[in-house]
This record gives structure tokens, sequence and C-alpha cells, in this order.
């Protein structure tokens, strides 16, 4: 059994251009935040990525949120520990409640170190097959629906076979039948990150003639009662992003009859090893899934490749090509859309993919690196900390 003492963790929030502002019901992004942790031991690297953003306008976390949790409670019961497996990790910091991101984030890079340690990539550590996936293409609200049927031609003519577009009220069926009537034939979804009431029932069925893969998260994030109500009245299956926060909800979800299709994203359910509990869950539940995405930088999008190539995940993921997102990216590979509209699942160890640490320096805002051998010296939360930034 290979196990790793982690030796040293650093922790960088970083903030880094878009190609484009991302708006969705919640807002605009410019700038993506998030926070990378690298996790040192046994003279290996692994990576792992915070998707929580700027605001809280997703879930409840945000970047310096989650440095907060990871400082102050996570980190402090993990340095200088060994684990052989990620849930002797899930056990250290079993009594920090929720915070689901941060827990994600150092979880991935443990994934990442025990799977170089092994030699194997991490597609093949979670149990993932095969050698791309399916991907599509998330497209933010645009400042007009011609603007939008627009900028979903290019994204078809890059080669990109599903498109999700977000909605919000006032944006929704007008947009929604534009593109629909542009494209009569394309795999079309849309995800109204918890923007409507069941009052708003009305509105979301003029949705549900549109041949629809799917309407993601139409009611709030904790409401999956809600969603029990609204998914009889619609022939179109309602995925759930927002409320699926671990295994426990999906099966709430399902016995409820809340959907019919779950979005899995290892940020949004602390970690990938929940994330393969819903994913195992519904397999046997007969429930489809997919791989959302939160605009990872290339660490987070390798290990969505990973997990993305479990047997159900059916749906083509939120997992597009680097230039979607970045000018310039902090991994050295480009993730390139293939020709059939799926990307190659990184074979090498670990994720697979080397981060260009100059580049990550260039867009880090504050680190901190936190080290074990001089616990005692230090008497600080029995850490040693090396800080620059705000
Ligand atoms: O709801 O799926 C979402 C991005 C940030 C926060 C929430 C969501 C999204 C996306 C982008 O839809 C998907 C991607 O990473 O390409
Ligand atoms: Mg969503």
């Amino acid at each position: 059994m290979t196990a790793i003492r982690i030796e040293q963790i650093e922790l960088r929030h970083i903030s880094m251009p878009l190609v484009a502002p991302f708006e969705t019901s919640f807002g605009v992004e410019e700038e993506r935040e998030a926070l990378i942790v690298a996790l040192r031991g046994g003279g290996l690297t692994g990576w792992g990525e915070v998707v929580a953003s700027h605001s809280p306008g997703y879930s409840a976390e945000t970047a310096r949120t989650e440095w907060h949790i990871l400082h102050d409670f996570i980190i402090p019961e993990v340095i200088d520990k060994e684990f052989a497996d990620v849930e002797s990790l899930e056990s250290a910091y079993r009594s920090v409640r929720g915070h689901p991101m941060a827990k994600a984030g150092i979880q991935a890079a443990l994934h990442d170190v025990l799977a170089k340690a092994k030699g194997v990539s991490l597609q093949k550590m979670l149990g993932g097959k095969g050698k791309t996936v399916k991907v599509g293409v998330s497209v933010g609200i645009q400042p007009t629906t011609d603007a939008l049927v627009e900028r979903v031609g290019k994204y078809l003519e890059e080669g990109y076979r599903r498109i999700k577009i977000k909605i919000k009220p006032g944006r929704d069926v007008q947009d929604a039948k534009a593109v629909r009537a542009a494209y009569p034939n394309i795999l079309l979804q849309v995800d109204a990150n918890s923007a409507y009431t069941l009052d708003d029932a009305g509105t979301i069925k003029q949705m549900d003639d549109l041949n629809l893969l799917l309407i993601e998260q139409p009611l709030s994030e904790d409401d999956i009662f809600d969603h029990a109500k609204l998914q009889p009245q619609l022939k179109t299956p309602i995925c759930l992003d927002e409320s699926i926060l671990s295994a426990r909800h999906a099966r709430w979800a399902h016995e409820l009859g809340a959907c019919k299709i779950i979005n899995i994203k290892a940020g949004r359910v602390g970690g990938l090893r929940e994330a393969i509990r819903i994913h195992d869950y519904c397999a046997e539940a007969g429930i489809p899934v997919w791989c959302g995405g939160m605009l990872e930088t290339g660490i987070g999008r390798a290990a969505n490749l990973a997990l993305a190539s479990l047997p159900n995940f059916k749906l083509p993921g939120d997992i597009s090509a680097t230039s979607r997102y970045w000018k310039e990216d902090i991994i050295e590979q480009s993730l390139e859309l293939n020709k059939d509209g799926t990307i190659t699942v990184p074979s090498g160890p670990g994720i697979g993919v080397t981060v260009r640490e100059n580049a990550l320096e260039k867009v880090t805002l504050r680190k901190e690196a936190y080290r074990s051998e001089v616990k005692k010296a230090i008497g600080f939360s029995g850490l040693k900390k090396e800080k620059t930034g705000y």
C-alpha cells in the first residue's frame, strides 16, 4: 500500500482573466478567482483546485471563505500525517461541516499525489475508461438574443456537439426559442442556476416543447422538495446541480421524483470520492449523470476529464477546450476539442498535465506555505507560515 506523508502544502489564491465575461442568473465573472492547492510529499507534488469564486452567487462559498477554512481548520488536521487513501483524508477533517469546495480541492491534490506515487493516471485510479469523453459548451447570457444565436453558431462551427445556454427571468423562453429555431437539431439544454420559484412553472412550461435535453436547476439551491412538485408538470427532464451536495441528496431527489438527471461537480459535493459515490448510486438507480464545470483552470479540468470517463457519465460534460476559457492557462498542455466533439482524457500519471509554475506565479494574489518540520518552534496552529500577498 502506497502512503504519502503530507510534508508541505502551498495554498494560492489566484485570479485569471476569462477570454470573455461569463454571465449567469447570479452575476457576471470577468476574472475567475480560485484557490490552487499544491500538496508535497514523498518527493512528489499533487495539485488540486478549489472552485469557489469571488462571490457567493453559485453557493455560499467564496475563495476567501475556503482559504479561511483550509488555513484554520483543514490544513492543521492533515499536515504531517500519512494518508494511503482519500477516505482517511475525509476522516481527518470530518469535524468540519460544509465547505465542500475546500475539501474537494485538498482531496484532489491527494488523489493526484497518490496516483503519481502508484504511477497510474487519475482516470485509472478513479475507475474511468476510454480515451476521450463527450463534451459540450456552457454559453453565458449574452447582451441580446441575436448575439446569443451568433455565439452559439460560432461554438457549433468550432465543433461543439452540445450547447447549454444560461437563462434568467426575462431572458429565458425567448432565448431558448431563438436558439432552437436557428439550430433545430442540436443537443440543447438550459441552466437557470436557481433563478425561479414554483410560481414560475408557467414560464418554465413554455420551454417544454423545445426538445431540450434537460432543464438545469430551475428552483432554489436548497429546494429538492419543490423540484419534486415541478418535475411531474414537465416532459423535459429536470437536472439538479446546486441542490445535490452528497450521495444522500441524490437519493432524496430520486425517491421524491425531483429530477431525472444529475450534474456532478466534485467541488460542489466535497470531492472526487463523493462524486463517485453519487455516480455509483445513480448508476444503480438508473439516473444518467454528466460532469459539470466551474470554469476551471487546466488543473481542475484535467481532473474533470478523468471523472467524466466513468461509465454512468452518459451525457456530454461542461468541460470545454482551453481556448473557451483562457488566453493563457496555468498548465503546459492545451486541452483541445477533437473533431467528434470530445476531449482526450490525459493518460500520464496523476492528473496527467504539467503546471506552469511561472504562469501560476503571475496570477497569484496571495500565497502561503504550511510545513510540518518546524511545528514546535512556531507555535501558531503548530504550523510555520510563509506569507506573501494581501
Ligand atoms: O451552473 O453549471 C453551472 C460556471 C460557474 C458556476 C456554475 C456553473 C458554471 C457553468 C460553466 O455552467 C461550465 C464550464 O465550466 O464550462
Ligand atoms: Mg449549473
